[in-house]
């Protein structure tokens, strides 16, 4: 029986009824996504025709999942908002924290020692609240909430982007920060821009070496890295029925490259098949009884043109394998060009890792079909050229992975299997081939792969790519090596051609697992003692922030103008750093450190304002503040992109910055400003970005009059006195004004 049938069959039972009623509201037919949309209004049933892209819409989630990295935060706060449980069916799982290095029994073990005191607190307050706890090993979150709560035509939310994988299996299921999930856990509604939608229309059938990840890898070119913000993108057409579930997964997983909030398929006999398989016909049956409801209607698949605000259009019989990167998933390379790209561009040849694993790529299809090119390797006498590691997305894929020995396959050829978490995905990988910080290329399955993000050094080009090319790549140990081209020596000598990569969809004998991982809550865990050592270096209680003192801010100095790509790794790195997540003021340390200075390129250092001197972004911060000065941080397109951790707005906000002014936003990132109580403001003119200069002091001379729609205006005295006056724009509705005025979201909600 599948996790909370009862509320699924509840969800289910209000669906059609909502649908018919917006449909004759819209007075048109509708998409996917604007079904399950207008089903999950707060309200309840539809009365009002919400403008894409402009007004904000109060929703009713169904449930809320949370990884260890983020839940620390989130729960932090929840703790404050004085509540006894969580309002809908939540999760936490332990995934981020466990490094990659032995191989997973000693890797866990390690991981249960160092990281004892933040895993008793995260278990102790699910226990508590009535929160489902997936224990370290359980698996990758998004892979675990795949396999058990994901259900078509829900809305989740979860405090990690890309929890927009459970698209896959027909979901709206969106990436937020924490204070998000403290909202939804304690029962208010979750509010969002009614989002524009993009169609991706799938002709044709993937074939040859092509895999669902070349998919959004091209995808990702179109569109590039902020194409997709504020937009969720509807995947449909024959190519998309030919997806199994965890393909489709990969391909909405990734959408978060994009800066989508969302990507979904529709409702078909794959995810039938997936859901059947993973101990769910209760969810498959339910769901059958309403089909209709939980796909596009079929005029919106005749005429797209008419019903999406963009349309795409891949040809799957066409498509190639791509490697994209180094340093961003956009830059799209088909694989048979990479003989010319790579030496134009100084990328080195040689492949010095292969990376199969994280919530993009980990299920037993993936691992299935890198099996079936390894063990062709073995068979043919070829060696591995690259180090190999695997991790498994979740227990029951390990374990099932094992029994039908895909894994000895991996092992027999020379891979290590690392533990069923995120591990190089997130930094969390004690690489030891290399020393100091050699340029040197590796190729993952992962999805993103922003500077210094699996190993720590700048200098590692990484690539993304399929689980079946990065096998191929780890064999050839080339970056160039096209395996429909291209052939790779064995041990005679000989120079021999890999077939085609074959895998199962769904494992022929069924899945099995011992132990899940998961464990329950108490029925009634009010007796439970929720308890912070004050001394401890990696929890630490929140304090309220301070209220607006309702002044205007005058003579306020710039902290970093930031340059070029500014994502949340540059502004709160993990790897690390991922050790102080629960503790707001050690964590502060890392703030901005990647960021680079846009007068001295210098990474992570900015000119002390007080001193002249320069010196590290959180040691200056922490003068401003001492100094009782606030600050501002300027920045490029787009800053924010990546993650959805709130620590990238809380540490600035505790180390008195009251401003972020950029050219764009990213949208997780935007919403965490506002929840913490920040001004995140966008430049009205872009160019005037290029007026800021060192010394630059901000004066917001109008915020007294802070109102929607109302751009501000800002007053910028240079060092020689001069000041340029610009405007710059927001997208604050009244209630988010409200947060800014009393200091936080949490505030206002506790008030
Ligand atoms: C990531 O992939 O960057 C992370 C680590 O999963 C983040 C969450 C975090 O920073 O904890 C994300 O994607 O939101
Ligand atoms: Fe974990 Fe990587 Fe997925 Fe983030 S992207 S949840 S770090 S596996």
């Amino acid at each position: 029986m599948a996790f909370d049938i009862d509320m699924i069959k509840k969800v289910y039972q209000t669906i059609p009824g909502k649908i018919d009623k917006a449909r004759k509201l819209l007075g048109r037919p509708m998409t996917l996504t604007e079904k399950i949309l207008y089903s999950h209004l707060w309200d309840g049933d539809p009365t009002t025709i919400y403008k894409r892209g402009k007004d904000y819409v109060d929703f009713k989630v169904d449930r809320v999942a949370m990884q260890d990295a983020t839940a620390q935060m989130a729960l932090l706060q929840f703790m404050l908002a004085g509540k006894k449980k969580v309002a809908v069916p939540s999760s936490v799982h332990l995934d981020h924290l466990i490094q990659a290095h032995d191989g997973a029994d000693k890797d866990l073990q390690e991981a249960l020692n160092r990281n004892n005191e933040v895993y008793n607190f995260l278990e102790s307050v699910s226990s508590k609240y009535g929160i489902g706890f997936w224990k370290p090993g359980a698996g990758i979150i998004h892979q675990v909430v795949l396999e058990n709560y994901a259900y078509p035509g829900g809305l989740m939310i979860g405090t990690d982007s890309h929890t927009v994988n459970a698209g896959g299996l027909g979901m709206v299921a969106i990436g937020v920060g924490g204070a998000d999930a403290v909202d939804v856990m304690a029962d208010m509604p979750w509010e969002l821009k009614f989002p524009k939608l993009i169609g991706v229309k799938l002709t044709g059938k993937l074939n040859g070496w092509a895999a669902p990840k070349d998919i959004i890898l091209k995808v990702a070119g179109i569109l590039t890295a902020k194409g997709g913000t504020g937009a969720i993108i509807e995947y449909f057409g024959e190519g998309a029925e030919s997806l199994s579930a965890t393909g489709k997964g990969t391909i909405c997983n990734m959408g978060a490259e994009v800066g989508a909030t969302n990507s979904n398929f529709a409702y078909d006999t794959a995810m039938e098949r997936y859901l059947r398989a993973t101990g769910r016909s209760d969810v498959a049956d339910a769901a059958n009884e309403i089909k209709d409801y939980l796909k596009s209607d079929p005029e919106v698949i005749a005429n797209p043109n008419d019903y999406y605000d963009q349309l795409i259009e891949i040809n799957l019989d066409e498509l190639r394998p791509y490697l994209n990167g180094p340093f961003t998933p956009d830059r799209d390379t088909p694989i048979d060009k990479m003989k010319d790209e790579a030496p134009a561009n100084g990328w080195p040849l040689e492949v010095q890792w292969g990376l199969i694993g994280s919530c993009t790529n980990s299920s037993y299809e993936d691992l299935s079909r890198a099996a079936s090119i390894a063990r062709q390797a073995l068979a043919q006498g070829i060696k591995l050229k690259a180090g190999l590691g695997i991790n498994p997305g979740s227990e029951q894929v390990r374990y099932t992975a094992e029994r039908d020995g895909i894994l000895d396959t991996f092992k027999e050829l020379g891979g290590r299997i690392f533990t069923n978490a995120c591990g190089p995905c997130i930094g969390q990988w004690k690489r030891d081939d290399i020393e100091g910080n050699p340029k040197n290329t590796i190729v993952h399955s992962f999805n993103r792969n922003f500077a210094k993000r699996a190993d720590g050094n700048p200098n590692t080009n990484a690539f993304v790519a399929s689980p079946e090319m990065v096998m191929a790549l780890a064999i050839s140990g080339r970056l160039d090596f096209d395996p429909s081209r291209d052939t790779v020596k064995n041990d005679k000598g000989e120079e021999v051609k890999l077939d085609l990569p074959k895998g199962w969809e769904l494992p022929e004998k069924g899945f099995e697992v011992k132990d899940s991982g998961y464990i329950a809550p108490a029925e009634d865990g009010s007796d439970i003692e929720i308890v912070v050592n004050p001394l401890s270096d990696r929890l630490q209680l929140l304090s309220p922030f301070p209220a607006w003192n309702g002044d205007n801010i005058y003579n306020a100095p710039l902290l970093l103008k930031a340059f070029g790509k500014c994502t949340t790794d540059h502004i709160s790195m993990a790897g690390p750093w991922l050790k102080f997540r629960g503790h707001l003021d050690n964590i502060s340390n890392n703030m901005l450190i990647g960021g680079v200075n846009a007068f001295t390129k210098e990474v992570g250092k900015t000119k002390n304002p007080l001193t002249g001197e320069y010196e590290a972004v959180p040691k200056v911060a922490r003068d401003l503040k001492a100094a009782k000065l606030q600050s501002v941080i300027v920045g490029d397109h787009n800053y924010g992109e990546g993650s959805s951790r709130e620590h990238a707005a809380m540490e600035p906000r505790h180390l008195g910055v009251i401003a972020v002014i950029v050219k764009s936003f990213a949208r997780i990132h935007e919403t965490n400003l506002k929840k913490q109580g920040m001004l995140g403001l966008t430049f009205a003119n872009e160019a005037d970005y290029d007026l800021v200069q060192e010394d630059d002091r901000f004066s917001f001379v109008d915020l007294k009059d802070f109102a929607p729609g109302k751009q501000l205006t800002v007053e910028i005295e240079h060092k020689d006195k001069s000041i340029d006056i610009i405007k710059v724009n927001h997208t604050y509705n009244e209630q988010q004004i409200d947060w800014f005025k009393a200091g936080s979201a949490l505030n206002s909600l506790r008030k």
